[in-house]
């Protein structure tokens, strides 16, 4: 097992599903749950590229590369089909991001990183500059003893966020910038001026960029990423593939146009 997940992530652990089957985000995704469901194999894919790629960008540092869903789906696809055939009769269902699971809870008790206060898993390695996604099985697999670890607190996260949507390590979503980027409809002035003054139309890094545990993390060697990097979005480009294609075409000509507003 260990030399298939090994090919497919750098980085994986083993949830146990009781730890998390009380906390299932509800979606559509879950009817895919192996029925007994037993273990969450959780792996993470960093995607931090080299500096040269954020100068000028105009979107947060995961929307660079292409859209992150199919690069691993495509990985854990082929991890699950490997297990299926050396361990028939039993399940291994991949999920990734659109997921029932509760994908920073289930790695930081897999052990491979610690909850920040903004919410997100903090590895060792590289920083939360990581994307999840798993594979859920009903085999039951040996994990470690499961404790949730919290990073150092050392409140930066906190006093940086533009909306002052961190509280006691509970993201205010509504508050979050991120989510306002990806809101459709009409924004508040306040909110248009959160993205006028960010320079991002999509997303937002800041919570991760003043952590100090990301100082000196590793960058990415999964060159799918590096590969298909390109750091701007403009009005001319067609969005397919991107990270942001879910969200059309509307909501990133607003963004756009608010930030030409600025300038
Ligand atoms: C909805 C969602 C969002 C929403 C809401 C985020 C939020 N924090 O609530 C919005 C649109 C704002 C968002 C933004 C971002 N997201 Co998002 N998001 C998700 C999604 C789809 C579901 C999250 C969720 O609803 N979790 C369940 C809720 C109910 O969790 P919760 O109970 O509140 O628990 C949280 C905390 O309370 C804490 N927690 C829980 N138990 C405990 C116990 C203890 C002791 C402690 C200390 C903490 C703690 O951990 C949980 C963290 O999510 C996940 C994918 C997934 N399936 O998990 C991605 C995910 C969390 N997002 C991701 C990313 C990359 C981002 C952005 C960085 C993108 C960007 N650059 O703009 C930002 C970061 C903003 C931020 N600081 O959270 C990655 C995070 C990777 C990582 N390293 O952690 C994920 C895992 C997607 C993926 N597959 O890679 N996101």
């Amino acid at each position: 097992m260990k030399e298939i997940l090994d090919r497919a992530s750098p980085l994986w652990g083993i949830c146990p599903f009781v730890k998390i089957k009380d906390n299932l985000i509800e979606c559509r995704a879950k009817s895919r749950l192996p029925v007994n469901s037993r273990s969450v194999i959780i792996t993470a894919f960093p995607y931090l590229l080299d500096e040269k790629y954020y100068k000028d960008s105009n979107i947060s540092k995961y929307s660079v590369p292409a859209d992150y869903h199919p690069i691993i789906t495509a990985r854990l696809d082929k991890a699950a089909a490997e297990l299926r055939e050396k361990y028939p009769g039993y399940e291994f269902e991949v999920f990734a991001d659109n997921s029932p699971i509760p994908e920073v809870r289930a790695a930081s008790i897999a052990g491979i990183g610690v909850i920040g206060s903004n919410s997100l898993l903090i590895t060792e390695r590289y920083g939360s500059f990581v994307f999840l996604g798993e594979i859920v099985t009903d085999m039951p697999l040996a994990a470690g003893n499961g404790e949730i670890k919290e990073c150092i607190k050392c409140g930066r996260c906190t006093a940086a966020c533009p909306g002052s949507a961190i509280i006691n390590g509970k993201i205010d979503r509504e508050k979050c910038l991120s989510h306002i980027t990806q809101k459709k409809g009409i924004l508040t002035e306040e909110e248009k001026n959160m993205i006028r003054s960010s320079g991002c139309i999509w997303g937002c890094d800041i919570c991760q960029n003043v952590c100090p545990l990301n100082s000196g993390a590793d960058l990415t060697q999964i060159k799918e990423f590096e590969e298909t990097a390109k750091n701007r979005a403009d009005a001319d480009t067609p969005i397919e593939g991107r990270a942001y294609a879910w969200r059309g075409e509307k909501v990133i000509r607003r963004n756009l146009e608010l930030q030409k507003e600025k300038e």
